[in-house]
């Protein structure tokens, strides 16, 4: 799927625990200016349902599990988190919903952006136009 991959990172270590290094523009293809991470969704909560317009962000679970729901006009598809060196990149015009958030589970997401507001689409109608034009012109 266009503008979504899934990347493996290092997991260094041994029975005395592991640690999973990410770097900027070598790991992740953007450089980082905003992090932010989700943590105790209760059983049954679903977030997400929106896009961005120019944002590119990886989610990674680093404790516990979450389903991921990346949608376009023409293909969707559900990805598992549930590994702390495994990452979901998400570029611009894809839609996402996030859901099946394990108990104490953990989601962080770098950003290439600050927030701002007026990069999101909300509306899943308004969606759905801006993308068909936007993949119209990269298919
Ligand atoms: C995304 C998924 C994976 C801020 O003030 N600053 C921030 O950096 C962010 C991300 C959010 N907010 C505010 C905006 C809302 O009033 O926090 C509130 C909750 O945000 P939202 O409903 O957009 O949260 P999610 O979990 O639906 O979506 C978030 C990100 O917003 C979004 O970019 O891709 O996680």
């Amino acid at each position: 799927m266009k503008n979504v991959k899934t990347i493996n990172f290092r997991n260094i270590g041994d029975e005395s625990g592991y640690l999973t290094p990410i770097e900027a523009e070598r790991d992740i293809p953007f450089g980082i200016k905003r992090v932010y991470y989700i943590t105790g969704v209760r059983s049954g909560e679903r977030r997400g349902f929106h896009s961005h317009r120019d944002l590119h962000q990886l989610l990674i679970c680093v404790s516990g599990s979450v389903k991921i729901l990346v949608k376009t006009p023409f293909e969707e598809k559900i990805i598992i988190l549930d590994k702390p060196y495994e990452g979901l990149y998400i570029g611009p015009m894809i839609w996402r919903e996030m859901f099946d958030f394990s108990e104490g589970s953990a989601l962080v997401v770098l950003a290439s952006e600050h927030y701002s507001e007026d990069d999101y689409i909300r509306d899943y109608p308004q969606y759905e136009k801006e993308a068909r034009e936007y993949w119209s012109k990269r298919s």
